[in-house]
């Protein structure tokens, strides 16, 4: 038998079972058939070596250009079958069927929080101001009472970079920075990242702060002290309780520490029979510290020492946990979003 026109008859054959392919399956069915390594292409060849050697040449070439002929007719009929299968699945779509509403991510508590207070001390008359993470000593530290060699600097497990350049520990840096090129009055508050070497249950490498600076003439006690209960009550609540406490820090004299009543008992200590775990059965609970702001700091920034301001900070982790009850800082790093979406408004 002629092996060319073996191969050459293979070429209608195919048309006609590709007018009758109807589905993509069948399609492949056919191609295996024809073009597969049993394939009847592959049939017609295996009797090649039968031939005389001078015959050969022609029939290889006769069935490379019939095996091109029948890829090409494969492809269109794909094409086809493909185009015909996108139509069909258009016809079943209903595009009445109401969309599935797009997944939106919420803010952090955290985040939240620092809005919250920036909002109640806004409102109090105050300017929000920002800062650098990466500061210099000075700013940190110098400008702030705490002088290289003074022991306070002991009370921050500091990240330096270099000698003189480090991860702010508090956001005071940004109220310096405020004094030194602005003039009283002011009321700023600076929210934002800070960064401690300390990392264990109650304690994170990096949280949020936020302090408050109010200078001007006669700023006294009495205003610190209507300031923060006002505040106090805006975010616990109306009835909330405040005392305040003496205590000392470097850059404030006098100092003191501000306890609420407790926001998870009420300040009762207990709730029903059970011991109030926030508060410890005490009633009360730290929220800020604060203080008038030390004469040697008006002096650092190149203030007239007679003029006079109290300044607070507070960390808002923790007044996000005091606020919601939350019992472990971990949640707070965790990402996991059944936690985080608890708090969105
Ligand atoms: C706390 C206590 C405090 C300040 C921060 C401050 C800043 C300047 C001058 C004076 Cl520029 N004081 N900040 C004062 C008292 C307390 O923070 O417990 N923070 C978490």
């Amino acid at each position: 038998m002629d092996l060319i026109s073996a191969l050459e008859g293979l070429v209608p054959e195919l048309e006609k079972g590709l007018d009758q392919a109807s589905s993509l399956e069948g399609l492949e069915a056919l191609r295996v058939d024809f073009l597969g390594r049993k394939g009847r292409i592959a049939q017609i060849m295996s009797q090649l070596p039968k031939l005389e050697p001078e015959q050969r040449p022609a029939v290889g070439q006769t069935a490379n250009s019939v095996k091109e002929r029948c890829n090409e007719l494969f492809e269109s009929r794909k094409q086809a079958l493909e185009a015909g299968r996108e139509a069909e699945a258009l016809k079943r779509f209903d595009p009445s069927i109401p969309g599935r509403a797009p997944w939106s991510g919420t803010l952090h508590p955290t985040t939240l929080v620092m809005e919250e207070i920036c909002e109640i001390f806004k409102g109090l008359g105050f300017e929000i101001v920002s800062g650098p993470e990466v500061e210099i000593d000075y700013y940190n530290f110098e400008a702030l009472n705490m002088p290289p060699e003074h022991p306070a600097r002991d009370m921050q497990d500091t990240l330096y970079i270099t000698d003189t350049v480090l991860m702010r520990t508090h956001t005071s840096p940004v109220q310096a920075r405020t004094m030194l090129h602005r003039k009283p009055p002011l009321a700023v508050v600076a929210p934002g990242k800070v960064y401690r070497r300390d990392s264990d249950l109650t304690h994170t490498p990096m949280f949020h702060q936020i302090e408050g600076l109010m200078v001007g003439e006669g700023i006294s006690m009495a205003h610190l002290r209507g300031t923060l209960t006002a505040f106090v009550r805006a975010i616990f609540g109306g009835d909330t309780q405040v005392r305040f406490r003496p205590s000392f820090f470097p850059f404030t004299e006098p100092s003191a520490e501000v306890d609420i009543s407790c926001c998870i008992c009420g300040g009762k200590g207990h709730i029903g029979d059970a011991p109030c775990r926030v508060c410890k059965t005490t009633g009360w609970v730290e929220i800020l510290g604060c203080g008038m702001v030390d004469p040697a700091v008006f002096e650092a920034v190149g203030y007239d020492p007679e003029v006079s301001g109290f300044a607070f900070g507070m960390g808002v982790e923790r007044v996000t946990m005091l606020k919601y009850g939350i019992g472990d800082l971990r949640m707070f790093f965790e990402n996991d979003t059944r936690f985080l979406g608890q708090f969105a408004r």
